[in-house]
């Protein structure tokens, strides 16, 4: 990865905490674009996806448990169609959002280039759900699941195939607010899960060696899709779900350096930063920062 490019996906629909939209601007702000470029890597900014209105003429209450469908959808093709188009001219696509639902359009994108799309999924939450185990109708908490090909066919058909991922190339990693309905998924489909109590007793950097092991054996690349909640409130106060007890600042810098070491990953997006809730742009702040170590950021 010599050449990337920024899509900015300034997406509040997936969710209802106000200022998620301005998540882009804040990680721009916050200095992205020069952190890689000290890094010698050729950055290109491609702006923000335009994002609809909350008021569809079709999400008119026609969809039960699925908030803003239409919007989100439409979107999130757009979001598909860019994503694409960045890897077919050889470029990494680093995706600032937004909310989670994001991720959609983004492995839209990004899938139909591999064989066999590893994901390293960076959250507290599992975002596995489906319309009919959701508890709060927001496609943010179901876009890992779209990606299985659960869901509503207007999200798991985005880009025109599906799925877009296999259970068994997906990695979990910070989980520790699961709905029932999650649960179940996970289980059934044997995907793998570093809970906080795995990282807890494994330690990070262990979790991280068997993530790569793992995942260098069965992918032909892989996407970090990391929610900044995954992150300890302390360090990340800026999102719209924060879950006490989280990973810290050091354990996801030492898992953003183990990963660049790896060469393992092939696309990224950071998401649900929220500034309205933030301290001083403290949590946009840390994704760049996180971005820097995920690109090869040294010390020494
Ligand atoms: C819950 C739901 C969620 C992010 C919260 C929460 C999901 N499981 N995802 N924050 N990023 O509503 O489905
Ligand atoms: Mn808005
Ligand atoms: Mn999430
Ligand atoms: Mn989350």
């Amino acid at each position: 990865m010599k050449t990337v490019s920024i899509i900015g996906v300034p997406m509040d629909l997936g969710q209802t905490r106000r200022g998620v939209d301005m998540g882009p601007s804040a990680m721009r702000y916050a200095g992205v674009i020069e952190r890689l470029e000290r890094l010698h890597y050729e950055i290109e900014d491609l702006g923000d996806i335009p994002i609809g209105k909350t008021e569809h003429p079709d999400d008119e209450g026609s969809q039960p448990n699925l908030r803003n469908l239409k919007a989100v959808a439409e979107a999130n093709e757009k979001l598909a169609k860019t994503v694409d188009e960045v890897i077919k001219r050889g470029r990494f696509p680093l995706v600032l959002g937004g909310d989670h639902s994001i991720a959609i359009g983004t492995l839209a994108g990004i899938a139909k280039h591999y064989k066999n799309l590893g994901v390293i999924w960076y959250d507290a939450h599992g975002d596995l759900n489906t319309p009919e185990t959701s508890p709060s109708g927001n496609i943010h908490g179901m876009p890992l699941a779209v990606s299985l090909g659960l869901g509503h066919p207007y999200l798991t058909n985005i880009g025109g195939y599906s799925p877009k991922v296999k259970p068994e190339n997906i990695v979990l990693i910070g989980i520790r607010s699961l709905d029932e309905g999650e649960k179940q998924l996970i289980r059934e489909k044997g995907i793998k899960v570093y809970t906080m109590h795995e990282i807890d007793r494994l330690g990070m950097t262990t979790v991280m060696e068997e993530t790569i092991a793992y995942l260098k054996e069965r992918t032909d690349g892989v996407h970090l899709s990391l929610d900044l909640d995954g992150l300890d409130p302390n360090d990340a106060p800026g999102v719209g779900t924060p879950v006490i007890g989280g990973l810290t600042y050091r354990e996801s810098h030492l898992a953003m350096e183990m990963l660049a070491e790896a060469k393992l990953i092939t696309s990224a997006e950071f998401v649900e930063v929220n500034p309205i809730l933030d301290e001083r742009n403290k949590t946009a702040s840390v994704a760049v920062g996180l971005m820097g170590s995920l690109f090869g950021e040294k010390l020494v």
